[in-house]
Formats: C-alpha cells, structure tokens, sequence
C-alpha cells in the first residue's frame, strides 16, 4: 500500500498520515510514537522557547529513526530563534501554521528540510507554492486551535488545483471515512491533530480527555473572532465568560488577557473549565482512547472498506 504515493515518497515515510503539531502537547512523545508507527510525527513548538525545542528534538532525535517534523507557529514571539534551533538540529520536515512563512522558506530548502506550510486559502497556498513549499497541508475550520474560514470539503479540492505540489489535508479528519473523502477531494495524505489527543502516549492531561470523551457534534465553539485570531475549544466557563465579555463590549486588551496561559491550564493543570480545550468538530467522534500505533492501523486497515462503501453507491 502506498508504494505511489507521493507524499510517503517525498518524506521516506510508510503511511501519509501526519500528526498535527499541537502547542503543548505535540510533544516528543507523541511525534516520535506516531512517526514509529509508519506516519509523520510532528513536534509542536507552539509558543515554546527556542532551547526547550532543541531538547524536544534531540529527545524524538533519541526515540525514533524514522523522518519527524516540526511544526512553527509563526505568531509565537520566538519565532526567528525557532527557525534558527530547527535550522541547526536539520529537522527533516518543517510544518508551519498561523501565518505566512515565506521569509524562512529558503533557508529551510537549502539544509535540505522539507517545506510544507499550513494554509487556509488558495491565495496562500500559491504564493507558498512559488517559494519553494514541497507540498501544503490544507486545513478547513473544522479543526481544533488556530483556524482558517473555508471547510475542509471545500478548500482540498480548490487547493489541488491550485498548485502542482501534493495536497495534505486536514481538519476533521479522524478515521478511514475521513480519510478516503480528502482522497476523494484530490488529496496525497492527512494531517490529523483531534484524533492524536485521544491516544495512550499523549501527555495532555486526563481531565482534557475526559471532557473530549464527552463531547458532541455542536460542543465546540470558536473564540477569538473579533481579535483576528480564531481558535476553536469545547465550550466551558472560559467560552462563556470571553463570551458575555466580548457582548459587553470589552477591549481587545480585556479579551486577550483572559487567554494568557490558558492553552496550558488546560493541558497540564487540568482545568478544564477555566482552560482552552482546543479540539475540532470531529470530537464528537472521538469515544476512545487508544495506542498511537492501534489508531494509525486502524484507520489504514479500515480504508479499501471505506473507498468500497462509497464506490457501492455508484453502482
Ligand atoms: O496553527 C494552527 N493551529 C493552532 S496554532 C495554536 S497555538 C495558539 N495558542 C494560543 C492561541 C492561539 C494559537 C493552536 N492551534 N493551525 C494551522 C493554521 N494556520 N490554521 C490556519 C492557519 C493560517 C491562517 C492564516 C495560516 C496562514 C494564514 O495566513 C495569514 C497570512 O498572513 O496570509
């Protein structure tokens, strides 16, 4: 399976699934479990100081020989020393979200990492396209954290036609259905982030997946809006509070404050209730949790049933 696809080809890996690079807790733990499994693990550097990331990467460096990557998210105020550890440690795939990364890309392209940028819109995934990106993960508003307008359905198969480099797509993608449907849409692989929260070799906090556990199709709710920045969590005492504050006409100042450190809350302290569960719309189908390895087989074991089950209705 997979001898053709281009992104397992570009990336030496066996499965064209990635791990989404979670803020927090997209850790080495997680990424090196997901990259021993056959697909691309992905380090989170989040808003993580430049030297803590170093020892992130050493520590996957130390738990797998397979390709990692790192994901920098271009809002953090570390970027450019970030840039530089990933330069230096020669990460082998660099993932990028929250923004434009062109300024990096050659950089990047001369140690001969791999380039493949998070986008949100044709626009972008173009403009990256022409500055060297290898390939771009086409992320919908489905997904949990930092989002982009457009639907998955609808920015894949606009994003494949876009550009001649493979297409991952992302957001809202949790099992084999899901998978075989960005397929459909023109996609080489997925980037799942959700589904890899609710894995055994995840550190987030049990309260975090307690509450996913629990979550329904209308339990997220997205924050943020007004700011420039939106971010989809569950819904919980913080939502409702930045709610009623935005209603009541707080300042920009106000709101951003209620969000300091409270990605963290969540993920190591536990508090789920004052905390940003970031997670996406498909949480509620997450109702397991299960070893890194177990959720990858699955989903690749479960997709020539998926493509049939659709193929059923065209006959
Ligand atoms: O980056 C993400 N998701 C994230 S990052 C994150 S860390 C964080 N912590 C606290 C508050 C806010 C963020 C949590 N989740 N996904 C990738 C992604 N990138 N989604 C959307 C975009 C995006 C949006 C606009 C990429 C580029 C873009 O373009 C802007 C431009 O300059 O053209």
């Amino acid at each position: 399976m997979f001898e053709h696809n281009a992104i397992c080809n570009l990336l030496n890996i066996k499965y064209p699934i990635f791990q989404g690079g979670m803020a927090w807790i997209g850790t080495a733990e997680l990424a090196s479990a997901v990259s021993n499994a056959g697909g691309l693990g992905i380090i989170g550097a989040g808003h993580m100081p430049p030297e803590i990331l170093r020892k992130e990467i050493q520590k996957a460096k130390a738990w797998t020989d397979k390709p990692f990557g790192v994901n920098v998210m271009l809002m953090s105020p570390f970027v450019k020393e970030v840039m530089q550890v990933v330069l230096e440690e020669r990460v082998p795939v660099v993932t990028t979200g929250a923004g434009n990364p062109g300024e990096y890309v050659p950089a990047l392209k001369e140690i001969g990492s791999k380039v493949i940028p998070v986008v949100a819109s044709v626009a972008l995934a173009k403009r990256l396209v022409r500055c060297g990106a290898d390939a771009v993960i086409a992320e919908g508003t489905e997904s949990g954290g930092h989002i982009g307008e457009i639907t998955t359905m609808a920015l894949i198969p606009q994003v494949v036609d876009a550009v001649d480099v493979p297409v991952i797509g992302a957001g809202g993608i949790a099992d084999s259905r899901g998978m075989a449907a960005a397929f459909a849409l023109g996609a080489q692989a997925v980037q799942m982030g959700s589904r890899f929260v609710m894995s055994e070799e995840c550190i987030a906090h049990p309260n975090y997946k307690q509450m996913v556990l629990k979550a329904k199709d209308r339990s997220t709710v997205v924050t943020g809006r007004s700011l420039g920045h939106p971010a989809r969590v569950l819904r919980n005492h913080l939502t409702r509070r930045y709610q009623e504050m935005e209603e009541n006409g707080a300042s920009a100042e106000e709101l951003e404050q209620l969000g300091v450190g409270s990605l963290h809350r969540a993920t190591h302290e536990g508090d789920v209730e004052n905390g940003s569960v970031m997670i996406g719309e498909i949480s509620g189908m997450l109702n397991d949790i299960k070893p890194v390895k177990t959720i990858i087989e699955d989903i690749v074991n479960g997709l020539p049933g998926a493509f049939d089950a659709a193929s059923s209705n065209c006959r």
